[in-house]
């Protein structure tokens, strides 16, 4: 997978150039497992920002989707999740969500309800994948239904950040989900209707310019 997809070390993001960039943020209760399967997924090398002002660290990934560069920001918790609510700049611009619960406390599935609660009031449209993790402690429970996520229309997968169980599988398709969320979201459309709007006018402004160019060239030809 070399050259495929790479760790960005550096946080001067401007060197990378990159063609897109999303956000994903990470879910969840204390301990469920979040930050060990961002470690798991980015493995070697990783080093991720501690950002203590806001209770939060960020990783940052490289990768190329369709032949384009992708900048990847995930947001991973650091403590505040201790409080069952995030602070809304978590929130902010966010393109995608894992949510993750340990499948060995029935506390932190039924706390997935409020955790998609607030999801929801802040994001309401940006593509959710709920995660079952620590599953190489009981492989049992893949055999198990959890409803809320067919409940929500959520895709479910069933992962160990332990032995790396599907961990890969899970954060491409979150990156995947980000950038079409990005790429067909109504955000999205605003900035191209803009972008539109401002092509219009420009056009009008050449066509007006134009014309006051004309008798001005009349102008010469009676001289
Ligand atoms: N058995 C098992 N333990 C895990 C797994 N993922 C995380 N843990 C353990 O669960 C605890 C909490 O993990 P952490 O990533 O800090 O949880 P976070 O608070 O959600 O970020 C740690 O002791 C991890 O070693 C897993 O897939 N399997
Ligand atoms: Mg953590």
């Amino acid at each position: 997978m070399a050259g495929d997809a790479g760790l960005v070390l550096d946080s001067d993001q401007g060197k990378y150039d990159a063609e897109e960039r999303v956000k994903i943020i990470c879910l969840g209760d204390s301990a469920v497992g979040k930050s060990k399967l961002m470690e798991r997924f980015l493995m070697d090398g990783y080093r991720p920002q501690q950002l203590s002002t806001y209770a939060l660290t960020l990783y940052k990934y490289t990768t190329t989707i369709d032949g384009k560069s992708v900048l990847v920001d995930f947001w991973d918790t650091a403590g505040q999740e201790r409080f069952q609510s995030m602070h809304p700049s978590y929130y902010h611009k966010a393109h995608a969500c894992v949510m993750v619960f340990d499948v060995q406390r029935k506390i932190t599935y039924k706390n997935l309800a409020n955790w998609y609660k607030e999801l929801r009031e802040y994001r309401p449209e940006i593509p959710c994948i709920v995660v079952a993790n620590k599953i190489d402690a009981d492989m049992k429970v893949t055999q198990r239904n959890f409803n809320f996520a067919k409940k929500q229309g959520l895709p479910l997968y069933y992962v160990s950040a332990a032995d790396g169980t599907n961990v890969v599988k899970l954060f491409k398709d979150a990156i995947k989900l980000a950038m079409s969320y990005k790429q067909n979201s109504r955000d999205f459309m605003d900035e191209v209707m803009r972008e539109l709007e401002n092509f219009e006018m420009e056009a009008k402004e050449q066509k007006s310019s134009e014309g006051e160019e004309d008798p001005f060239k009349e102008d010469t030809e009676l001289v």
